[in-house]
């Protein structure tokens, strides 16, 4: 009878340096952190070639990892874009397609049988936070982040609370924090002790630093430098000759950036670096027009995009992209790769091993293989819709690019590849891709009774701040 010992020993001079590896560890997830900005445009930093906003944190971040100029949000407003990147749906699918406002504070919630991405995660044992601010349902609601999957939220869950950053109260879980000495005014005059952004961004690295050992998920939904256009310190931009507005606005986008170079100080310490993707992007385009005092003075033109938030045109769709995890992501690299907000859910399960469920339908494919250096997936379109004012619809397939500006109008087609200003729509010339532009987005939507599709009014954009 063989013993233990000499089995070990016989597989040993069979197999040498086989056996004298450890026993195999199981490979932990990486930590996952989505930095998404409120309305953070591509052109607000610079490394995608803002001049006059100071951005060094991130652009270090982008030098470190892959900068995508092709990063797209889930579509131009705040919730459905963020329900886009938690379910891993389009907004042909999603169950938000729009801003909607619910009573007095807080959104229109994520339906009961919502499976988010911080479910996903927590399946197999990460701890999730959601910071910042949500925006799609309240605590009592279906929608209530703690019921989908974080562990923690804190920081507002109303957009429209959101529009103050010296509020008289936020949340911590489900529990109101007062912030005495504010005013909660949403204009640009508000005043106060407490900046929101103090608080939230102590908080996330609070999370970091109490979770560690990991694995962990922060949705770091960082309101910064969504309007109203207040900061509690203009800082280097004090003594411009600019507008309050603009001061307030570089200032609010520089101290973003500071923030995310603390909270990559902190992975640095805690030597995190190689064990947490960082991605950051923001959740639409740019809230102003390039014609706007704020857009002209920081040339919000330059990148020759079409179109701002609420548009779904290139301009309004396009985000920054900065993908960060030393030792995997290729540093320094610079991708016109497109991926999308849908992609992120099944990336994180290819990162983190845990399962979607059978039943839960998604439209995202993993870019793991991106990430790692190589190739975004290949896929048969991209595809967009807003219930803002009228029903607009985009759809992307290869260089082709759609836009109808509402149910009744014709659609009009784009040569991304050489007129990614959208100047040019080929539609009259090229009736064969209007057609098939057609059939995509007759595909990709589904009826959602809250949404039906209407022709209500042109897509005109927003005011400044709103
Ligand atoms: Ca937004």
């Amino acid at each position: 009878m063989i013993t233990r010992i000499e089995f070990v020993l016989s597989w040993s001079f069979l197999f040498g340096s086989l056996t004298a590896l450890p026993a195999a560890e199981t490979p932990r997830p990486p930590n996952i952190i989505f930095i998404l900005s409120d309305d953070l445009a591509q052109g607000d930093l610079g490394c995608y070639g803002q001049k006059l906003i100071q951005t060094p944190n991130i652009d270090q971040m982008a030098k470190e990892g892959t900068r995508c100029t092709q990063t797209y949000c889930g579509t131009s407003v705040c919730a459905p874009s963020r329900a886009s990147l938690m379910l891993g749906k389009h907004t042909g699918h999603s169950p938000i397609r729009a801003n909607r406002e619910i009573g007095r504070e807080g959104q229109m919630p994520l339906p009961q049988d919502s499976f988010t991405v911080a479910q996903l995660l927590k399946s197999v044992g990460y701890r999730t936070a959601c910071i910042g601010k949500w925006g799609m349902g309240m605590f009592e609601t279906t929608g209530s982040p703690l019921k989908l999957g974080f562990d923690h939220f804190f920081g507002y869950n109303c957009q429209r609370h959101a529009h103050s950053y010296f509020p008289k109260y936020l949340y911590n879980d489900d529990q109101r924090v007062d912030l005495p000495g504010n005013d909660g005014n949403e204009k640009v005059e508000g005043k106060g002790a407490i900046y929101s952004q103090n608080p939230i961004s102590e908080e996330t690295l609070n999370f970091v630093r109490s979770n560690k050992d990991g694995p962990f998920f922060l949705f770091y939904s960082v309101t910064l430098p969504h309007g109203s256009f207040q900061i509690d310190d203009q800082g280097i931009y004090k003594d411009k000759p600019w507008s309050e507005e603009q001061k307030n606005y570089a200032a609010m986008v520089t101290r973003l950036d500071a923030d995310v170079g603390r909270l990559m100080a902190l992975l640095k310490q805690l030597n995190l670096d190689e064990k947490t993707l960082v991605i950051l992007s923001g959740d639409n385009g740019s809230s102003f027009a390039p014609q706007s005092s704020l857009g002209k003075l920081f040339d919000q033109a330059a990148n020759g995009m079409r179109g701002f938030k609420r548009a779904l045109y290139e301009g309004g769709l396009r985000n920054a992209g900065i993908i960060r995890w030393p030792g995997v992501v290729p540093p320094g690299r610079v991708s016109e790769e497109p991926w999308a907000f849908w992609d992120f859910l099944p990336t994180c399960a290819e990162l983190s091993g845990a399962k979607i469920p059978a039943t839960v339908q998604i439209d995202g494919l993993s870019i793991v293989p991106f990430l790692k250096g190589g190739s975004v997936p290949k896929r048969d379109f991209f595809y967009w819709e807003l219930h803002e004012g009228a029903s607009i619809q985009a759809v992307r397939w290869g260089d082709w690019k759609a836009v109808r500006n509402g149910p009744s109008k014709s659609i009009e087609i784009y040569d991304l590849k050489n007129d990614v200003g959208e100047t040019m729509d080929l539609a009259s010339q090229k009736p064969e891709l209007a057609s098939k532009a057609e059939s995509l987005m007759a595909a990709a939507h589904a009826d959602d009774s809250n949404f039906p599709m209407r022709d209500k009014k042109e897509n005109k954009g927003v005011p400044l701040g709103k």
